[in-house]
C-alpha cells in the first residue's frame, strides 16, 4: 500500500497512528476498547480508534445539546457558509480521502473520490438550499387573518451509517442537516472508523477556524450497542440509518417506541429488465458496472438481470465475454476493476449464495471463487459471479452483499417483466433497457416499477445527489439528498395570525361570553 501514497494519505488526514496500539482521533467521544481498523486490501492493521461509553455517549449528547442552543440562532445563509467551507476543504483533500476510502473500505480509487465527490456536490446543494428551506402560505377562511408555515430544526440527529459508503452517507444527512439549523452526532460503521475520524477531523477544523462548537459534529464510535444509545435516546429526535433491513427493523421499533422520528435505506434486490428493444452494449456497462462496482457492495448494486428470451442467448454471451475482461485486485491500483470484499464474513455470504444457488436447482455460468496467493493475502478477494436462477429462490429473494449476478428469463410483453421485477421484497432501485417508448412508460406508470428509482436505458447504481434517494418495501421507505428530502430533518409549524380586533372562530362556531 505504501507504493499508492497510503501513509501520506493518511498524514493528511490526521489519522496515522505513530505507533500500532495507540488510538487515534483527538475530536471524537471514545474512551473505551480499542477498535482495530485493517484494510481488506491487503489485511494490514491500519490504526485503532476507541470506542464510545455510556459516559462518553453522554458527553457528547451534552456537546451537542449545547451547540444546539447556538447554531439553531445562526441564519441558515450563515450555516450554509459553514458547508461551503467544509465542501472546500473537502476539494482540498479529495485525494487522500478518497484514496483513504479505498483502502479502508476497499472499493476502487475511482469510486474512493467518487464518493468524495458526492460529498461535495451535497455540500453545494446544501449551500443553496441554506437560502430556501421554505414552507408554504395558505389563506385563511377568516377575515384578517394570515395563515403560513414554516420549518424550524429538530435537535440532534443521529446518523448510523454503513461500511460501503463510509463517508459520503455520512454527508447526504450531515450537510442537509446542518444548514437546518440542526446537530449531528454520528456513527459511522466499526469497519471503517477511520472514515469517521478523517471526516470528523475535517470538520472539527471548519468549526474552529469558525470559532463555533464543535457539539455541532460529534462522532461516537462502536458496534450496534452504540447505536442502540442513539435509538432509545429521546434526546435524539430522528435517526438516520443506513444498512441491512435486519437492522433497520430493530432501529424502526427502538425509535418508534419512543416515537421518534427514523429515516430508513436499507437493503435493495436491484434489476435490470432488458428488453427485445435493449441497446446491447449500453446494458452490458450498466450491468457489469452495477454488478461488479464496489464488489457488489452497493444498496444499488444490480442483483438481477431480468431478459426477453429473444435476447437472452445474446446479452447473456455479452455479459459473460465482458466478465473475462475484469481485472481484480488491489483496488488503489487503477487498471484493476474489482478490488476486495470488506471482510471475511462477507466472503462467506459470497460463498454462501453461491452454494445454495446450485442447491436451488440453479446453474452457474461464471465460476466464482476465492482469490489466493500474491496480492490476495488479506483473503477479502472474490471472482464477480454469474448464476442462471429462477427468482423465487430464496437466494434471489435475499441480498447477498457481493458481486453475484442472477439472470432471469422472461417471454411475453414487459408486464411480465416487471412482475419478476417487483417480485421481491426489496424495493430501491430499478431500471429498463428499452428503445420502445410504450415499454419504457409503462414502466415509468403507475402499474411499473415499485422501486424508490427507476431508471431508464441507465443501471440500477450511481445515483446522482440531486434527486431523494431510498426505497419502498423493506428498503424503509426513506429519502435522503436531494428534492425535498431536507423537510425530515426539521419540524414544521402551522402559524395563523389575526391582525383584527375580533376574534372569529374557524369553522364558524360561535361562542359569545
Ligand atoms: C449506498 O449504497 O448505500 O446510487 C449508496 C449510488 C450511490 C449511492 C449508494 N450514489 O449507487
Amino acid at each position: 500500500a505504501k507504493d499508492f501514497g497510503i501513509e501520506e494519505a493518511l498524514q493528511q488526514l490526521g489519522v496515522q497512528n505513530t505507533n500500532k496500539g495507540t488510538s487515534t482521533g483527538n475530536h471524537h467521544f471514545g474512551s473505551g476498547e480499542e477498535i482495530i481498523s485493517s484494510s481488506p486490501v491487503d489485511g494490514q492493521e491500519i490504526a485503532r480508534v476507541t470506542t464510545t461509553t455510556a459516559a462518553d455517549y453522554e458527553k457528547a449528547v451534552n456537546a451537542a445539546q449545547g451547540a444546539f442552543k447556538d447554531w439553531r440562532m445562526m441564519p441558515a445563509p450563515l450555516r450554509g457558509e459553514i458547508v461551503r467551507q467544509f465542501g472546500e476543504e473537502l476539494r482540498r483533500l479529495k485525494e487522500p480521502l478518497g484514496k483513504l476510502v479505498s483502502y479502508e473500505m476497499g472499493k476502487s480509487y475511482q469510486e474512493g473520490l467518487g464518493e468524495v465527490q458526492e460529498m461535495i456536490d451535497i455540500c453545494d446543494f446544501a449551500v443553496g438550499l441554506s437560502r430556501q428551506l421554505h414552507g408554504l402560505t395558505m389563506h385563511s377562511e377568516r377575515p384578517g387573518h394570515r395563515m403560513y408555515e414554516q420549518y424550524h430544526p429538530l435537535g440532534i440527529v443521529g446518523i448510523i451509517s454503513a461500511f460501503n459508503f463510509p463517508v459520503a452517507v455520512w454527508a447526504w444527512n450531515t450537510a442537509l442537516a446542518w444548514v437546518c439549523g440542526d446537530v449531528c452526532i454520528w456513527k459511522p460503521s466499526e469497519k471503517t472508523p477511520l472514515c469517521g475520524i478523517a471526516c470528523q477531523n475535517i470538520i472539527a477544523k471548519v468549526l474552529k477556524d469558525n470559532d463555533l462548537p464543535e457539539g455541532i459534529s460529534c462522532l461516537v464510535n462502536g458496534d450496534y450497542k452504540v447505536g442502540e444509545m442513539m435509538t432509545t435516546d429521546k434526546r435524539v429526535p430522528l435517526i438516520s440509518a443506513t444498512g441491512s433491513t435486519r437492522m433497520g427493523k430493530i432501529v424502526a421499533s427502538k425509535v418508534g417506541e419512543r416515537l421518534g422520528k427514523s429515516l430508513l435505506e436499507l437493503g435493495g434486490n436491484n434489476a435490470i429488465i432488458v428488453t427485445p428493444d435493449a441497446d446491447i452494449k449500453m446494458t452490458v456497462i450498466g450491468a457489469v458496472f452495477g454488478a461488479v462496482g464496489t464488489a457488489g457492495q452497493r444498496c444499488t448494486s444490480t442483483r438481477r438481470l431480468i431478459i426477453h428470451e429473444s435476447m437472452y442467448d445474446k446479452v447473456k454471451n455479452a455479459v459473460v465475454d465482458a466478465y473475462k475482461q475484469l481485472k481484480i485486485g488491489n483496488p488503489l491500483d487503477e487498471k484493476n476493476h474489482v478490488g476486495p470484499l470488506i471482510d471475511k464474513d462477507a466472503v462467506k455470504g459470497y460463498q454462501n449464495a453461491l452454494t445454495k444457488v446450485v442447491e436451488e436447482g440453479g446453474k452457474i455460468i461464471v465460476e466464482g471463487g476465492v482469490l489466493e496467493g500474491v496480492g490476495y493475502e488479506s483473503g477479502c478477494y472474490v471472482k464477480p459471479a454469474i448464476a442462471e436462477a429462477e427468482n423465487s429462490f430464496e437466494i434471489v429473494q435475499h441480498e447477498t452483499f457481493a458481486p453475484v449476478l442472477y439472470l432471469l428469463k422472461y417471454s411475453g410483453d414487459v408486464g411480465n417483466a416487471l412482475e419478476l421485477q417487483n417480485g421481491v421484497n426489496q424495493g430501491l432501485s430499478s431500471a429498463i433497457m428499452t428503445n420502445n417508448l410504450r415499454e419504457a412508460e409503462r414502466f415509468l406508470s403507475v402499474a411499473g416499477s415499485d422501486c424508490g428509482i427507476a431508471n431508464v436505458n441507465i443501471g440500477t447504481s450511481g445515483a446522482e445527489i440531486g434527486g431523494a434517494f431510498g426505497g419502498e418495501k423493506d428498503t424503509g421507505g426513506g429519502r435522503e439528498s436531494g428534492s425535498d428530502a431536507w423537510k425530515v430533518y426539521m419540524r414544521r409549524q402551522t402559524n395563523t395570525i389575526n391582525y383584527t380586533t375580533e376574534l372569529p372562530l374557524a369553522q364558524g362556531i360561535k361562542f359569545d361570553l
